[in-house]
């Protein structure tokens, strides 16, 4: 099916690798004409309009992870192509970073809505030197939605930070997450400081983040990297039977 939002379509063009343009287009062309319009005006940073649209969906029935996938997340592929190949720059990607979070705060007390008990303590932040902390949101809704208690120590954060959270509330789990090349050495370092303390068998360690990778998370010493929100919420899971099957000698 071809796109059908005229806006959509023309902002696709900006993406010439021809690998990744098959893929953004395959994403899109299966999605419904709200969904598009979504990303659309995700992509130009309206968040009034992807205010307005985010709540029409909910209202004509689409679901949560409908208008992440299919609206929200589909745009921001194209702003973050759009960025890296100098199209646009900090402040237009920021008013789209808006834009998503003004959908997002629809979305996230749907994905967070359960009634189970709790799943598990999480610590999620975002490592030193890094201020991207959109993945990491989401990462936190999934796992609020799928039971666990999360506290979020937000962006650009030490490893004391997540030392002193860690026995504030005696979290089971870590969640680091960086989005740069240069901050993903901060994800060693503050295993490395759990190590130090003497409190890495205390918790179970995820990470990551696009740049990570699961060889590279093997490296650092994580327990576990995860791709996507989804996964973060599996692996916290795994995570925490490891962690138990281990207290338990
Ligand atoms: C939005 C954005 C920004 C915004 C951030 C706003 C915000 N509040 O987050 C702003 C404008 C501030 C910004 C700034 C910069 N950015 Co920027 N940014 C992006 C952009 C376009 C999108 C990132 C994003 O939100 N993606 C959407 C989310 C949903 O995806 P995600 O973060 O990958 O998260 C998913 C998974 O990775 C995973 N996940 C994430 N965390 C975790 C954690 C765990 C534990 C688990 C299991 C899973 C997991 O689950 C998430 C959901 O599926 C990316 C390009 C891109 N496509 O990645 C560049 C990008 C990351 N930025 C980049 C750069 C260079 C910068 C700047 C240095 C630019 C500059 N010259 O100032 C600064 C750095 C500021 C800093 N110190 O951090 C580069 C990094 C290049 C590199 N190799 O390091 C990128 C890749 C752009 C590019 N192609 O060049 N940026």
């Amino acid at each position: 099916m071809p796109i059908t939002h005229e806006g959509l379509a023309r902002e696709l063009e900006y993406v010439t690798n021809p690998g990744e343009h098959k893929h953004i287009s395959e994403a899109i062309e299966p999605t419904a004409p709200i969904m598009q319009e979504m990303a659309y005006e995700l992509i130009v940073g309206n968040n009034t309009e992807v205010d307005r649209i985010t709540q029409q969906a909910l209202q004509d029935g689409f679901s949560a992870n409908q208008l992440l996938d299919d609206g929200l997340l589909n745009g921001m592929a194209i702003v973050g192509v759009k960025f890296r190949d100098n199209l646009i720059f900090v402040p237009e990607v920021l008013v789209a970073a808006r834009a998503m979070k003004a959908g997002m705060a629809h979305i996230e007390p749907i994905l967070s809505a359960s009634g189970a008990e709790p799943a598990g303590i999480v610590i999620m932040g975002t490592v030193k030197g890094d201020l991207h902390d959109i993945g990491k949101n989401l990462c936190i809704m999934m796992l609020r939605g799928a039971g666990f208690i999360v506290h979020d120590i937000g962006v650009d954060s030490s490893p004391e930070d997540f030392i002193d959270a860690v026995e504030e509330h005696e979290a089971h789990v870590v969640g680091m997450s960086a989005l740069l090349t240069t901050t993903m050495p901060n994800m060693g370092r503050t295993i490395a400081t759990f190590e130090d303390m003497g409190m890495r068998d205390e918790v179970r360690i995820m990470v990551g983040g696009a740049p990570v990778t699961q060889d590279f998370a093997d490296e650092m010493g994580a327990d576990a990297y995860g791709d996507n929100a989804v996964e973060a919420v599996d692996k916290a899971k795994e995570l925490i039977v490891l962690l138990e099957e281990l207290k338990s000698g």
